[in-house]
C-alpha cells in the first residue's frame, strides 16, 4: 500500500477518512464540500490551517493528520471493477427485519419476549415477506445494557429460552426460506464474563491481557476518554488496584483486540454459531475495536466538537481493516469456503470509509450502517426537532452517487437505539400512516439493502412517557442524572430524555388491540393505545401501513436487481424508476403538483399511500397528497 503524505487541504480531501471528515463539516455548516475544498484552497498547507484553527481548537489539525496517517488504505481503481464477480450475493436483494427479542413476543407470561415467542410469529414474518431476521442479543447476560453486555458467548440467555429453542428457531426460519443473523457484541464483554472474572482473580494472568487494565492511582484515570453512557471511560477496581476501560456502561469492559488470543476467541465464537446454522452476524460497534497504541488522551477540541472525548483514538483505529479481514477468514468462512454475512454497526463512519469496510474486493465486511442518516445537520438525538423526510431521501441519493459496482449500502430509518421515525418527522396524527409509508417506499425501492425495525411496519410512534420510572434504558437513566448533575432543571432534562430515549423503540410490539405481547406484566410498558395500529387490525385493513410494506416487499423481487434512475428531485417532490416501477413521493405536509413530464409516462397505478389514517378522497390525478406516494408500473 502506497503511503500518501498529508500536507495540504487537498491531501486531506483525497484521503477517504479526510473526505468523510470534510464532507461532514460541510454538511454541518450547510455548505457544499466544494466551498471548503476547491482549486484555490487545495494547496493550503495544513501548517497554515493549524495556525488559523489552532487558536480556537488547538490540536484539531494534528489529530486529523494523525488519524489520516494511521489509516493509509484507499480504494484504488482496481478495487472498483466487477469483472469476475459471480452472482450477486443473497443479501443484496434481501429485506432484513430486526427483532428486539425482549419486546417482540412473550411465550410464557413472564413479561419478557423470548425465542418461542419469535417462533410463534414466524407466520407473521413470512406474510410480511422479509428475507432475513436479525435478532438483537440473546446470549447469556446480566442485562445491564439489555444483552449488549455478554456473560457467555456460547449460551442462550435464560430469559430467552434454551439452546434447543434456538436450534428450533433456526430450523424453522430456514424451512420457510428465510435466514437469520444474530448480534455479535465483541468490542466489550460483560464484567461478569468468566474472562474478566479470571482477570480480577489474576490481574497479571492471560485473561487480564484480554482487557485494558491499567495500574495507577485511584484518583487519576489513565486517560481522558469518556463513556458513551456518561462519565469517564475508566472504572477503578480497588481489589486489584487497576483501572479498567469501558466505552459503554461500567460493566461493559472493552476487549483488547491487539491481543491475538482475543481475536482467536472471537473467531471461535463465530465458528461455533455458524456450525449451529446461523447465516451471519450484525457486529456491534465493530469500528471501535482497534484502539491507538498507548491509549493516548483524546484531543479536547475534538471532544467538544463531537461530544465524546477520545473518539478519534479508536473509531477508525490503526488495525481495524486487518482485524476484520482476519475475522472474515478465520471466523466467518464456512468449511465449504462460503462466507457468512457480516453487517457492521459503525457509528461515526462516513461514506468513503464505509466503502473501504464493505467493498467486495476488500473482503472485510458486507454491509455497514451509516448513522449520519439519523440526524440532519446540527441536530443530535436528544434534541426535540422535526426531521425533514427530504433529508432521508437526499442522504441516500448522495450516498448512491458515491458508490461503485462493488459497493452496496444498507438503508434504515430505525433500530433499537433510536426514537421512531414517524414521530421524528411529524407529531400530527393525521399524517402518521402517510409518513410511515413514505419511509417504506424510499427504503424499499432505492438500491440498497433495507433493514426494517420491528414495529416500523406498523407505523409505530414514540411513547408518551411521563416519568423516569417508566424507562428502563441505562443510557437514558444515566444521561438524565448527568444533566441534573450539570445543573439542568428537571423539566429541561426530561424533555431531552423524552426526545431521544432508546426506550421508545423498545416497548412491546402491538400485536392486537389489547396488546397481545404477553399475558403477564411487560418488562416495559408502551403508552400508545391508539386504535387501528396493531398488527391484527392492520392485517385486515387493505390501506394499512403493514399492507403497504407487504405489497412493496412482495413486488421487490421484480426490481431488486434492476437499474435505478432518478427522474426528478426538486423542492418537496421526487420521482425515480427502478426497473419498470415508477415511484413518486411528496416529502411535505402540503399537497403538491406532479410534473407533467412524469404524469405523461405511460403505465398504470399499482399502489398509493392513500388510506390508513386520513381517509381522504381520491386525490386529483395531477396532485400528490401530503407525504403521498404513488407507484406505477410502466408499460
Ligand atoms: O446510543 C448511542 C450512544 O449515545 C449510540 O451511539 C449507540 O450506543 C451506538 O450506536 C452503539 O450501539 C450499540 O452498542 C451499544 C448498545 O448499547 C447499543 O444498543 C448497540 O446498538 C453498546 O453495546
Ligand atoms: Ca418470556
Amino acid at each position: 500500500m502506497t503511503r500518501h503524505p498529508v500536507r495540504t487541504l487537498g491531501d486531506v480531501y483525497d484521503h477517504p477518512v479526510g473526505r468523510d471528515v470534510l464532507d461532514k463539516i460541510a454538511l454541518q455548516i450547510g455548505v457544499s464540500p466544494s466551498f471548503i475544498v476547491n482549486p484555490l484552497t487545495r494547496r493550503l498547507p495544513l501548517t497554515v490551517l493549524d495556525r488559523v484553527a489552532g487558536r480556537a481548537a488547538p490540536g484539531l489539525v494534528a489529530a486529523l493528520t494523525d488519524l489520516l496517517e494511521m489509516n493509509p488504505d484507499r480504494l484504488d481503481d482496481a478495487d472498483t471493477h466487477t469483472e469476475g464477480q459471480s452472482e450477486p450475493p443473497w443479501w443484496q436483494g434481501a429485506v432484513f427485519y430486526q427483532i428486539y427479542p425482549r419486546s417482540f413476543a412473550d411465550s410464557n407470561g413472564d413479561g419478557i419476549g423470548d425465542l418461542r415467542g419469535i417462533i410463534g410469529k414466524l407466520d407473521y414474518l413470512q406474510t410480511l415477506g422479509v428475507d432475513c431476521l436479525w435478532l438483537s442479543p440473546i446470549f447469556d447476560s446480566p442485562n445491564d445494557d439489555m444483552g449488549y453486555d455478554v456473560r457467555d458467548y456460547r449460551a442462550v440467555m435464560d430469559l430467552m429460552g434454551s439452546m434447543e429453542d434456538l436450534d428450533e428457531l433456526i430450523e424453522q426460519v430456514h424451512a420457510r426460506d428465510m435466514r437469520i443473523i444474530l448480534d455479535l457484541v465483541v468490542n466489550h464483554s460483560s464484567a461478569e464474563h468468566e474472562w474478566f472474572q479470571e482477570a480480577l482473580r489474576d490481574p497479571d494472568g492471560d485473561k487480564a491481557a484480554y482487557y485494558f487494565l491499567r495500574e495507577g492511582s485511584s484518583d487519576a484515570p489513565p486517560n481522558n476518554w469518556v463513556s458513551f453512557f456518561s462519565g469517564s471511560a475508566w472504572r477503578w477496581f480497588d481489589d486489584i488496584k487497576r483501572w479498567g476501560m469501558h466505552l459503554f456502561a461500567p460493566s461493559q469492559m472493552d476487549l483488547n483486540w491487539d491481543n491475538p488470543a482475543v481475536r482467536r476467541e472471537v473467531a471461535d465464537i463465530v465458528q461455533f454459531w455458524l456450525a449451529r446454522g446461523i447465516d451471519g452476524f450484525r457486529m456491534d460497534v465493530i469500528n471501535y475495536i482497534s484502539k491507538n497504541a498507548g491509549l493516548p488522551n483524546g484531543v479536547p477540541a475534538v471532544g467538544e466538537l463531537v461530544g465524546f472525548t477520545g473518539i478519534e483514538r479508536y473509531f477508525i483505529g490503526p488495525h481495524l481493516h486487518d482485524y476484520l479481514r482476519e475475522l472474515r477468514s478465520a471466523g466467518f468462512t464456512r468449511p465449504d469456503g462460503s462466507h457468512a454475512l457480516m453487517v457492521g454497526e459503525t457509528p461515526g463512519i462516513g461514506i468513503e470509509v464505509g466503502r473501504l469496510l464493505t467493498n467486495r474486493q476488500r473482503r472485510e465486511m458486507d454491509l455497514i450502517f451509516n448513522f449520519d442518516v439519523l440526524e440532519p445537520p446540527g441536530k443530535i438525538r436528544w434534541d426535540d426537532y422535526r426531521y425533514p423526510p427530504a433529508y432521508f431521501l437526499d442522504f441516500y441519493l448522495r450516498y448512491l452517487r458515491r458508490l461503485g459496482p462493488s459497493d452496496q449500502m444498507a438503508i434504515f430509518a430505525e433500530n433499537h437505539d433510536n426514537p421512531r421515525i414517524v414521530s421524528k418527522i411529524t407529531l400530527d396524527p393525521r399524517w402518521r400512516g402517510a409518513v410511515a409509508k413514505l419511509i417504506a417506499a424510499i427504503s424499499l425501492t432505492l438500491p440498497g439493502t433495507p433493514f426494517i425495525f420491528q414495529g416500523q411496519e406498523l407505523g409505530a410512534v414514540n411513547q408518551n412517557f411521563t416519568s423516569l420510572d417508566q424507562l428502563r434504558d441505562v443510557e437514558s437513566l444515566n444521561y438524565f442524572r448527568e444533566l441534573i448533575d450539570g445543573g439542568a432543571a428537571r423539566d429541561e432534562a426530561w424533555d431531552r430524555i423524552l426526545a431521544g430515549s432508546r426506550d421508545h423503540a423498545r416497548v412491546p410490539m402491538r400485536w392486537t388491540v389489547e396488546g397481545g405481547f404477553t399475558t403477564g406484566q411487560p418488562w416495559i410498558t408502551g403508552t400508545d393505545m391508539e386504535a387501528g395500529w396493531s398488527a391484527a387490525e392492520q392485517l385486515d385493513d387493505e390501506h394499512s401501513v403493514l399492507n403497504f410494506y407487504r405489497y412493496l416487499i412482495s413486488v421487490r423481487q421484480y426490481f431488486a436487481h434492476d437499474d435505478f434512475t432518478l427522474l426528478t428531485r426538486s423542492g418537496h417532490y421526487a420521482a425515480w424508476t427502478r426497473g419498470h416501477y415508477l415511484v413518486e413521493v411528496n416529502l411535505s405536509e402540503r399537497t403538491i403538483r406532479r410534473p407533467l413530464s412524469v404524469r405523461r409516462m405511460p403505465g398504470r397505478t399499482v399502489m398509493t399511500s392513500l388510506g390508513s389514517t386520513v381517509r381522504s378522497e381520491r386525490p386529483r390525478p395531477d396532485e400528490l397528497p401530503p407525504y403521498g406516494v404513488l407507484i406505477r408500473l410502466l408499460d
